[in-house]
């Protein structure tokens, strides 16, 4: 297992500007950059300098930034486009050839053997540069094994740095990505980088796997924006390595993350989903009555991330019928408001009576807390009862 010993390749500069809504200009780029630089991603991987005049230029300013993340170019395996991309001062170049044979009848239609050729002359050129190369197979889930595997054994030899699997559909399940990793792994001394798709809902789960086979750098964007749905998230990466141990992430600023999804969010004009790992505005939210109260007394009972080491607070929701007296009594507690264990065993039946009524919000029952210990009980027909 490398779980202890990876890397992160952060792609929302290049996958995730293949995101539908994505345009981000010079400016941007320099922002999500420096951000992601904070945070810690150990390289940052930016749209081919191919691509346009612009993507060109963007590359030699993001290279010439100064940051500590390595900067990576992304290209297709010609020579051409790697001298390009070397000319723009990155520190890596990402080779990407298609080896499914949907790509070799529809894309690009070259044999395995003309692929091998082609990486020959690509990988032997960028060796000769003061770059780090990888080369990796797109849609590698759906080619014959033994074709990626002959492929990543002759670039290995040439001395690349590392070989990826992409899996570029999104349709490679945990076991798959753990089986194909690790027999790669037998096959080849690099590094492995793994880039998965999200369409089936998996990429976190298949990043993980990937790493536990012994793959040692993943690809990830902000919110996993990028063609289609998008690929591994890269705050959904790191709470799974949290919540295997906080340690495997102590290297990163965690607090960024939530910074970076707003600011990814806001330049690509979407929400925050709610439910999105860490930052989803329900992620630290509890509401039932019997979870409410076991979180108060020990969080961890029903939160495997600390909210605190992501700079975010938990939030214990009580306006509603599931509520429970513990939780309303942690409550006059926040505010100040002197109740006993009775009365507030009565405010929550009262509560409960309300919210099949209508819903509810804090306010309401920060309010009826308040009268309740100035004025004394109420009945749900507003008289005093005490
Ligand atoms: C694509 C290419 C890619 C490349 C991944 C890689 C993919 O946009 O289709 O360089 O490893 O998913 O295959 O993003
Ligand atoms: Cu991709």
């Amino acid at each position: 297992m490398s779980l202890e010993n990876f890397s992160i390749i952060e792609s929302t500069l290049r996958e995730g500007e293949q995101f539908v809504n994505a345009f981000f200009t010079t400016e941007q780029k320099v922002q999500i950059a420096r951000l992601l630089d904070e945070f810690g991603a150990e390289y940052l991987e930016l749209t081919s300098p191919l691509a346009s005049p612009q993507s060109r230029e963007d590359c030699e300013i993001i290279a010439g930034l100064g940051l500590n993340a390595k900067i990576l170019t992304h290209t297709r395996c010609h020579l051409k486009d790697a001298e390009i991309a070397v000319g723009t001062g990155v520190d890596g170049v990402d080779v990407v050839i298609g080896t499914s044979s949907y790509l070799r009848e529809f894309s690009h239609g070259k044999n395995i053997d003309e692929i091998i050729a082609l990486a020959r002359d690509v990988v032997t050129y960028l060796r000769e540069q003061d770059v780090e190369v990888r080369f990796s197979t797109e849609d590698s889930l759906r080619s014959d094994p033994e074709d990626i595997f002959h492929v990543y054994e002759a670039v290995d030899e040439l001395g690349v740095g590392r070989v990826g699997i992409a899996d570029t559909v999104g349709v490679g399940t945990p076991r798959q990505i753990y089986d194909v990793v690790s027999r790669l792994r037998q096959r080849v001394n690099c590094d492995i980088e793994f880039h998965g798709h999200n369409d089936s809902g998996c990429a976190v789960a298949n990043a993980y796997a990937a790493l536990e086979a012994g793959a040692t750098h993943v690809d990830t964007s902000v919110l996993g924006i990028g063609e289609r749905n998008g690929i591994t998230p890269l705050g959904g990466l790191v709470a799974r390595l949290y919540a295997t141990d906080p340690a495997l992430v102590e290297k990163y600023d965690l607090p960024v993350i939530g910074e970076l999804d707003r600011l990814v969010a806001d330049l690509v004009d979407v929400d925050i989903p709610f439910n999105n790992y860490i930052t989803g505005f329900s992620a630290f939210t509890h509401k039932a009555g019997i979870h409410a109260k076991a979180v108060l007394n020990h969080p961890s009972t029903y939160e495997i991330l600390k909210p605190e080491d992501f700079g975010l607070a938990r939030y214990v929701h009580i306006a509603h019928r599931l509520t429970g007296w513990n939780a309303v009594s942690h409550r006059a507690e926040q505010l100040g408001v002197a109740l006993d264990d009775g009365q507030v065993k009565r405010l929550t039946a009262h509560i409960k009576a309300l919210a099949d009524e209508r819903a509810l919000t804090l306010d309401d029952v920060d309010g009826l807390l308040y009268h309740w210990a100035e004025n004394g009980e109420v009945s749900l027909d507003g008289s005093n009862t005490s």
